[in-house]
């Protein structure tokens, strides 16, 4: 629980922080996000919750690309700028939990 608890505080600290686009490259839509949300139905609710901007129930690949990149920095618990199979599951665990 304390290794949740943690993850939880630095991925909502990262997210406070983020400035709105880190890089040009970074901003564009990669079209295979839409699959990690496809892959993984927590994580689609919860992108849906949290990104579907204009509330139509679908992710386009802007929304889906905004969701990827706060899922990321949610995940990346160690901060290196990766995300490890190990990071990963703790997080879809984590969304399953907590939403
Ligand atoms: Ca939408
Ligand atoms: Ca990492």
């Amino acid at each position: 629980m304390a290794m949740l608890f943690l993850l939880l505080t630095a991925g909502a600290a990262a997210t406070a922080q983020m400035p709105p686009a880190r890089d040009a490259a970074a901003s564009l839509p990669n079209p295979r996000t839409g699959e990690l949300f496809e892959r993984e139905p927590a994580l689609k609710a919860w992108a849906l919750r949290f990104y579907d901007g204009n509330d139509d129930g679908w992710l386009t690949a802007f929304e889906a690309q905004r969701a990827a990149d706060a899922f990321r920095d949610l995940a990346d618990s160690d901060r290196d700028g990766r995300v490890t199979t190990t990071e990963y599951r703790a997080a879809v665990a984590f969304v399953q939990a907590r939403y």
